[in-house]
């Protein structure tokens, strides 16, 4: 780990229980065969750890605050001893020029080699004047820093997608990084914050086979974007039964019933929170009691809002057996998710009419 870094917060020293426990996890989070672990773990002990620029543009720092904090200090241990993290700026304890220095030495030095993590968008507007480090503004130091990093990684919904600050009327302008470098290999790894896991196993894999995993159309990494929330939700059989949380408090919400009502976005955003979890206590937004607000997709602040107002445009089955129609909330599109969506809900109507527990227009 890099002399510059603050090591207070963690764990001097990772067990080597810790550390094959932190190998195991992120080879089953990436979906790989126990075979592969000792693969992993070669290539996670490798003495060349692959050097890290690590910027920060628009963002809120939780993405690592969140991987930081991780309540498993093995993964937040485990990620930094991985990599060589020679500049990071809110993990260094210097400042100013000094630190300016690191980078350009950095870059200069592991000129081709580097892998570039970004944190936070770009904002583009008026010249890029809304951000600026050290007197540039992060559109200049993406564009000197990224052509001489091997590989890069987007890390969080902002530098994946433009985040937060790219929400309507997207006053400075921001975007992801994808939108302003075109010649590098870049995969995202949304969420606001994104799960330690997906980006510890997005590392390993590229350690471990040189390459990025396989992403999907928006350049997220299948193994932790590859299903839709709804589909591996534990809530999921109160859905199909039609049975909702009409409003926070209510008995269905006590009983733990379908959050759709009250705004879940579930059924429109891909990810593995229902299967990875979070904070290493099994937890995750939905099964604390709170709908998915679609956190790992893009323009989520405008496309998912109302946070508390349901998907619009699909077909429920309510308690009752009724059909309702399309709502007009929000201004989302579901196109063929909804189309699956509603036939889900109409299974789970046709199982109810089978057993007789609803007669048809009740
Ligand atoms: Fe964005 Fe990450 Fe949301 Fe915050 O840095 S993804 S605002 S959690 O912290 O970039
Ligand atoms: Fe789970 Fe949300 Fe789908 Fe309901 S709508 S089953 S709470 S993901
Ligand atoms: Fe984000 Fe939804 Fe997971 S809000 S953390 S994608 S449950």
């Amino acid at each position: 780990m890099s002399r510059f870094l603050h090591q207070a917060d963690l764990d001097p020293k990772l067990s080597r229980r810790g550390f094959l426990k932190g190998c195991a996890i992120a080879a089953a989070a990436l979906g790989l065969c126990d075979e592969m672990v000792p693969k992993i773990v070669e290539a996670a002990t490798s003495p060349k750890r692959p050097p890290v620029v690590w910027l920060h543009f628009q963002e809120c720092t939780g993405c690592t605050e969140s991987l930081l904090r991780a309540s498993h200090p093995d993964v937040a241990r485990l990620i930094l001893d991985l990599i060589s993290l020679d500049y990071h700026e809110t993990l260094m304890a210097g400042a100013g020029k000094q630190v300016e220095e690191v980078l350009d030495e950095t870059i200069k030095k592991y000129d081709g080699k580097f892998l570039c993590v970004v944190e936070g968008a770009i904002p583009t507007k008026d010249g890029g004047i809304y951000c600026k480090i050290g007197g540039k503004t992060a559109l200049e130091i993406i564009k000197e820093v990224a052509p001489k990093s091997a590989a890069i990684i987007a890390i969080g919904t902002c530098a994946s997608f433009g985040g937060v600050q790219a929400a309507k009327p997207n006053p400075t302008g921001a975007v992801g990084v994808r939108d302003i470098i075109k010649d590098k290999p870049i995969i995202n790894v949304p969420g606001c914050p994104p799960n330690p896991i997906s980006f510890l196993g997005t590392v390993l894999h590229y350690l471990t086979f040189k390459r990025f995993p396989t992403t999907d159309q928006l350049g997220r990494p299948l193994f932790a974007y590859g299903r839709r929330i709804h589909d591996h939700c534990e809530r999921r059989p109160h859905f199909d039964e039609g049975r909702f949380v009409e409003r926070f408090g209510d008995e269905g919400h006590r009983k733990g019933y379908c959050l759709y009502k009250v705004g879940c976005k579930g059924p429109e955003t891909f990810s593995n929170c229902p299967a990875v979890r979070f904070n290493d206590v099994d937890v995750w937004p939905v099964s604390v009691g709170h709908g998915c607000i679609g956190c790992t997709e893009p323009n989520f602040w405008d496309t998912m809002s109302p946070f508390y107002k349901r998907l619009p445009g699909i077909k429920l089955p309510f308690g009752n057996g009724i059909v309702e129609g399309a709502d007009e909330v929000g201004e989302k599109v579901l196109g063929v998710a909804a189309a699956a969506v509603a036939v889900h809900a109409a299974v789970g109507i046709g199982k109810r009419l089978i057993k007789g527990g609803a007669k048809e227009g009740e």
